[in-house]
């Protein structure tokens, strides 16, 4: 229990709008940022070049500080990065209208990966440059961190380019867990969160000070609407959550190596402190456990939980707009996309019927874009009947006129194509960076009907404040630290800052 005097400092340092300090002794109340640019008007670059450094993996204190001497962790706030056109049959651009009408703004969030750094299950040791990359990133205990920076970006952009909704990119835990969850779903919905597990860890004494402190999240000030990604539902996003990962989650042995943040420089462990909030939660009990805070975050709508995936319709309020929300994950195993015929059949293609019966324009949304659907392919993954690739799940959307863009995440790298299947229109793909990975950006969207004939859907990534805010800030260098030496499995691109242009259908 908090102190009378120290809820009154709170409540007064909060309408100040000034953080706490430390000194106060509790939970930072960290100010609304000055701004929140897109990117193409500022953006943050990387102040060295990316050098392999394949012998000094950043996961080893030591080799942090070598990196960090050398600048491999130097970032900059400078110049807005470029934004260019895209057009269905690769022409130029037309004309922008001369009276547009906006008909929603949304900002998606992909691939947070919020981790349980210090559960038996890490498998830190796995961590090589390539494939496995993922396995442990230097920056992933800062992950809450960077998330509530983002809550705080986006209400910040929303106080003058009004949100009508946050969408989710999936893989918004890393390993599945119900602290994970639990953290990203408070952080989003507003609360004071600890992202600590086994002990109570202050590696810097007192509060606000390092990411194993609480932090306080004011929640985002829209709608945000769930997509569940691989890490959500398998341990490390790929294996099926069986009753030895079931009990080892919630015991001692890390035999694979997790983080000890009671020693300095927090060494890997083998031995962990047990804790029972690390138990899997997964399928219908994950979607139960999101559905039931606050507005349901999309799986309030009918059959949106149905057999533990979440396939939903979000008609975004007073526009022509429908968000179509897809279930791509294998439960049975594997990091790949899976789109089975049943699901398309029963649950995708009532939605996209009701959408063209009203005349809206669908977006569809999930986790794996399509070139990453697959018939059980991944590690760990297997066959299934009735799995749909992408040319076919292409040439079923391309039957339904209002389909505008698929939008997708896993990649951790901004993409944008035109697809044009053998039958029907051709539409957009698009997937979006990770929180995660640098960039480490968001991306907002605005879908304009020009007037002329187009919509333009104008994409812009958008980069978390840090200001206030060492935490979020230490999220960002390493992360840049992590790319720069080579040990991020990520390239980078231009594919962020669009603008798609999609004829109107009459
Ligand atoms: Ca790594
Ligand atoms: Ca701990
Ligand atoms: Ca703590
Ligand atoms: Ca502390």
């Amino acid at each position: 229990m908090k102190s009378k005097v120290t809820l009154l400092a709170l409540a007064v340092a909060s309408s100040c709008g000034n953080p706490l300090t430390p000194s106060d002794g509790g939970t930072p109340r960290l100010p609304e940022p000055s701004s929140a640019p897109l990117a193409t008007e500022a953006s943050w670059h990387l102040g060295h070049a990316q050098e392999l450094q394949d012998e000094r993996s950043p996961n080893v204190a030591a080799n942090r500080d070598w990196l960090r001497s050398r600048g491999y962790a130097d970032v900059t706030f400078g110049p807005g990065i470029t934004r260019r056109d895209l057009t269905l049959d690769g022409g130029a651009a037309p004309s922008a209208g001369s009276a547009p009408t906006l008909l929603v703004r949304f900002v998606h969030l992909a691939d947070t990966q919020l981790a349980d750094d210090e559960s038996p299950t890490r498998v830190v040791s796995l961590d090589v440059i390539g494939a496995t990359a993922g396995a442990y990133r230097p920056q992933e205990a800062w992950g809450c961190n960077a998330l509530n920076a983002s809550v705080r970006t986006i209400n910040k952009l929303h106080a003058s380019l009004p949100v009508n909704a946050v969408i989710l990119g999936g893989d918004n835990s890393d390993n599945a867990q119900g602290n994970e969850a639990g953290w990203f779903r408070d952080i989003l919905d507003g609360a004071e969160v600890e992202c600590d597990s086994g002990d109570d860890d202050d590696p810097v004494e007192g509060p606000g000070n390092d990411p194993k402190d609480p932090l306080f999240s004011e929640g985002l000030k829209m709608p945000w609407l769930w997509v569940t990604g691989n890490h959500d539902i398998l341990n490390q996003g790929n294996f099926s959550i069986s009753e030895a990962i079931r009990a080892g989650s919630v015991g001692t042995k890390a035999e694979l190596g997790a983080v000890d943040w009671s020693k300095p420089k927090q060494p890997i462990t083998e031995t962990v402190v047990a804790d029972a909030r690390r138990a899997p939660l997964v399928g219908a009990d994950l979607l139960d456990f999101i559905g039931g805070s606050k507005d349901g975050h999309g799986l309030n709508a009918a059959g949106a939980k149905t057999g533990g995936k979440a396939f939903y319709a979000y008609d975004v309020p007073g526009a022509p707009v429908r968000f179509i929300v897809l279930d791509t994950t294998a439960p049975s195993g594997g990091a790949d996309g899976l789109m089975l015929r049943g699901d398309v059949e029963t649950r995708v293609r009532p939605l996209l019927e009701e959408a063209e019966a009203q005349g809206k324009y669908v977006l569809l949304f999930s986790h794996h874009p399509p070139p990453s659907f697959t018939n059980g392919g991944g590690f760990a993954g297997m066959g299934q009947d009735g799995a749909m690739l992408a040319p076919e799940w292409r040439e079923f959307l391309a039957q339904y006129p209002h389909v505008v863009m698929h939008v997708g995440a896993h990649t951790h790298k901004f993409r944008a194509a035109a697809v044009t299947p053998a039958t029907g229109h051709a539409f957009f793909e698009t997937e979006t960076s990770s929180l995660t990975d640098w960039p480490q950006q968001m991306r907002v969207f605005e879908i304009w009907n020009e007037g002329n004939g187009y919509l333009r859907i104008h994409a812009t990534p958008l980069d978390f404040t840090e200001e206030n805010d060492p935490l979020a800030s230490e999220f960002r260098r390493r992360s840049a630290m992590d790319f720069t030496a080579g040990w991020a499995d990520v390239t980078l691109n231009d594919d962020g800052a669009l603008d798609f242009w999609f004829p109107t259908v009459d």
